[in-house]
């Protein structure tokens, strides 16, 4: 079983992540993991952090000689912003310690600031959004970088854009090779596919960041190459969608999850919605004439391309604040502000991809099993002679 956790605060010394379950034998490329990490701090709204920052990873355990060996692997990525945080977060308590800390009482409406400051009896919401932080998705892209060199051993990939940003919307379907494209263009300021409603996006961004606000938007996530038959129907945790949309979900400022064009299908016609189904004999595969479904059906992958939508809100932490209750003294305060993004969309894209071969791994592990390689790979080699002669 595929199984990963991270643990680090924004401003403490570092985030990590263990991964365990994947095959021995998968090759590592350590320039791969640096270059998904910097994905996601790129995006035009970023805000002073990322200039703090270069995030890299550490491999600490489970790589040797360039491929996994099918131990838990271990990644460090160091905090560079921890140097301006070390006396106000020390981990031994000290004398004078406390007069060092930045306390954080007025909690942030729309982030974890006053739910988790209740949940874990702090009358200061710093422990509370230090964990809370979209930081956090560097060490999952991280993890994710793992995941999709399984999955290119299988020949899948999986790739994102930006389709909204505020009233900025991508109005056509994109291709393949324009994701592509994008994802590879590391100075897209956004990574959207189209100019003209990048240029629109862009300009929400800049009203915002006027305005003192933030802005919110969707990405999709698109997964390429993967097999028909993962997941599962039988049960209704099995159901490939739904952990996909778990998987989604839990990325923060995320408030909603669309599989396909899941949305818009709830207001059309059956006869509009279904992807029909023809036979490639040449391939000797079967296909369908749209993807209205993205890639699964039933719970279960159909050999089209997984396609998942992220829909974040507006970050929360704003130059302009909200009104706010003061944790201590119950009165009407402004929410707290230090600095802040005011756009993570394209960030947030590259988070999904992660949690999105992430569950695909998984699941393709589930269903090939493996400690080597070689042997997963002979497996689904087995399956695929199966699917020849369906
Ligand atoms: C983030 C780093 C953080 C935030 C952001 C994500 O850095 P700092 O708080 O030091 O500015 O910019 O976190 C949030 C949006 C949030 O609401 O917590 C990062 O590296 O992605």
């Amino acid at each position: 079983m595929l199984r990963y956790v991270t643990a680090g605060e924004s401003h403490g010394q570092a985030l990590m992540t263990w991964i365990s379950g994947l095959p021995a034998g998968i090759p590592v490329d350590v320039g791969f993991v640096g270059r998904e990490l910097h994905r996601r701090q790129l995006g035009y709204g970023r805000g002073g952090r990322q200039r703090i920052e270069k995030d890299q990873a550490d491999i600490l355990a489970g790589v040797r000689h360039g491929k996994t060996i099918g131990a838990p692997i271990a990644i460090r990525i160091e905090n560079r912003d921890w140097k301006n945080w070390a006396e106000a977060l020390p981990v031994e308590d000290s004398e004078g310690a406390e007069d060092l800390e930045r306390h954080l009482t007025a909690p942030r409406p729309g982030h974890a600031d006053l739910a988790g400051a209740q949940k874990f009896n702090f009358h200061d919401a710093r422990y509370v959004l230090e964990r809370a932080s979209a930081r956090e998705t560097a060490a999952r892209v991280a993890a994710g970088a793992f995941a999709k060199s399984l999955l290119r051993e299988f020949g899948a990939a999986v790739l994102s854009h930006t389709i909204a940003v505020g009233h900025a919307r991508l109005e056509r379907e994109a291709t393949w090779d324009e994701i592509t494209a994008v994802c590879q263009n590391l100075e897209s300021p956004l990574r959207c596919i189209d100019a003209a409603t990048e240029a629109k996006m862009k300009a929400e961004v800049d009203h915002v960041l006027r305005a003192g606000d933030s802005v919110g938007g969707i990405f999709e996530v698109v997964a390429r190459g993967i097999p028909p038959g993962l997941g599962s129907h039988a049960q209704w945790d099995e159901k490939l969608d739904a952990r996909l949309a778990r998987a989604v979900m839990s990325i923060q400022a995320v408030k909603a999850v669309e599989i396909g064009t899941g949305v818009a299908n709830s207001r059309s016609y059956g006869s509009e919605v279904q992807d029909e189904i023809g036979y490639d004999k040449a391939r000797k595969r079967f296909h369908r004439s749209s993807n209205r479904a993205g890639g699964l059906e039933g719970g279960i992958t159909n050999g089209q391309d997984i396609v998942v939508r992220g829909y974040l809100k507006p970050i929360s932490t704003l130059r302009r604040p909200l009104t706010t209750a003061d944790l201590n003294t119950k009165e009407s305060v402004r929410a707290a502000y230090e600095r802040s993004d005011v756009c993570v969309v394209p960030a947030g894209g590259v988070a999904g991809e992660a949690m999105v071969a992430l569950e695909l791994a998984g699941a393709l592990l589930e269903k090939f099993g493996g400690d080597s390689l070689e042997e997963t790979r002979r497996n689904f080699d087995g399956y695929q002679t199966q699917l020849d002669n369906f």
